[in-house]
């Protein structure tokens, strides 16, 4: 897909004079301020930051789009915390319609992909009092003596704090004992939105902004990466949204620790916020295309397509992103519960190439940390392949 080019925005005589001015700074590369950012939501028509955001992922990265091949594993789809946004919350009051894997039932789904060429595992889910420190640290002992190489991408700030308060240990401690259990990077999840306006009210009583943050900064300390989202287009204003990429930048500012910035679509099935309506198509291109331009220190912008359908994540690749996450197999059901299209989430690796190329990009396969795994520009699949193991497993449990 062709956006509108850089210098048709520049040479447009018409160009709002703050419009103008933004520009004039992304092409010299420099920074914009909150304020700015903030005209951009306001004033910047979807062609026009769509124009300075594909400026940007191009210098950066050229065509390069990068995918890995992960799968999820969630421990639990009950919770003890009342996000209004999530499916999860409701189940605690009906326990029995949810699952809690045991130890056991976790490893019997890591072994399920024993022969897979998976290099990732991103473990997310509920946070009940029987997984705490104790279970977590054998978790990732137990993977990492399993299977060594498989990257582990596990838990939010949310579950760490729970589970250090209950633990008595202070965040660096615990995030010590996170890596030398075998973590190797934290996803993004629980941010939601920082300003307590907007947090208060839709994630009351789990950790703060200022907690998310900081946990992620002792685990950057430790010379670790991670990743940062935004659950937007619900209840909070544009602003909420400048205010939380705003304390990203900070922190990133300080500890470069983070890769990749997600913005996550709210999806609106089967949670308390029903009747909040979602954001269009329109409204998620400009969001991916601002968090481009306003997040100047994060390498990475990813679309996670499962919520937002495959066709959206193609053209978001045109609006400054240069991620589409990865061949996912989702074992469990959050986002197949939140509304997503994708009723089993789950893209082979030829679809997902396929995908890519189809909008002029050239596919690369990552690691979790951005080493090129293998460069798909001139790789044609053949039929073997899909049997060797590019394709994604079905679903594998409940
Ligand atoms: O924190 C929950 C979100 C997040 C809904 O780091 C919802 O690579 C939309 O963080 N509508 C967890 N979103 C998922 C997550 C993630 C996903 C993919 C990649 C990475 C990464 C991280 O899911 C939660 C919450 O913000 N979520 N309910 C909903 N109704
Ligand atoms: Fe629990 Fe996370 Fe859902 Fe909140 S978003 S209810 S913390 S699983």
């Amino acid at each position: 897909m062709q956006t509108t080019n850089i210098e048709t925005i520049l040479q447009n005589p018409k160009l709002d004079k703050d419009l103008k001015a933004i520009a004039d700074k992304v092409v010299a590369g420099e920074r914009i301020s909150e304020a700015e950012g903030n005209t951009l939501f306001d004033k910047g028509d979807l062609a026009y930051v769509g124009a300075l955001a594909n400026f940007i992922r191009e210098k950066r990265h050229g065509n390069h789009t990068y995918f890995n091949r992960n799968f999820h594993m969630e421990p639990t789809n009950v919770c003890l915390y009342t996000c209004t946004f999530c499916s999860y919350s409701r189940l605690i009051k009906k326990r029995e319609e949810g699952w809690e894997y045991t130890m056991d039932e976790m490893m019997d789904i890591i072994k399920q992909y024993d022969d897979k060429p998976v290099t990732e595992v991103h473990i997310v889910g509920g946070v009940l009092p029987q997984y705490d420190l104790k279970f977590y640290s054998e978790l990732f002992q137990n993977i990492k003596a399993h299977r060594p190489e498989l990257h582990v991408k596990a838990l939010t700030p949310v579950e760490y704090h729970y589970i250090f308060k209950k633990g008595k240990v202070s965040y660096a401690e615990g995030m010590k004992m996170m890596l030398d259990a075998g973590l190797d990077s934290m996803p993004g999840g629980g941010a939601e939105i920082f300003h307590p306006e907007i947090r208060d009210e839709i994630a009351g009583g789990k950790c703060s902004a200022d907690q998310w943050l900081e946990i992620h900064e002792e685990w950057h300390k430790l010379g670790m990466r991670s990743n940062a989202t935004m659950l937007y287009g619900h209840i909070e204003k544009h602003w909420h949204r400048i205010d939380h990429m705003e304390r990203l930048r900070k922190l990133q500012d300080q500890t470069g620790g983070f890769q990749t910035f997600i913005p996550l679509k709210f999806r609106n099935q089967n949670n308390q916020m029903s009747h909040v309506p979602e954001s269009t198509v329109i409204e998620d291109l400009r969001m991916y295309a601002i968090s481009r331009i306003y997040l100047d220190n994060f390498d990475h912008i990813k679309a996670y397509w499962p919520m937002i359908s495959r066709n959206t994540a193609q053209i978001a690749l045109a609006f400054g992103v240069d991620d589409i996450d990865g061949t996912i197999d989702d074992t469990t059901k959050i986002y197949t519960m939140a509304g997503s299209e994708e009723q089993t989430p789950a893209m082979s690796t030829m679809q997902l190439v396929k995908l890519i190329k189809e909008v002029g990009r050239k596919a690369i396969e990552r690691d979790t940390l951005y080493n090129v795994v293998k460069d798909y520009t001139d790789h044609v699949f053949e039929e073997e392949e899909v049997y060797r193991g590019y394709t994604s497993l079905p679903v594998v449990n409940k």
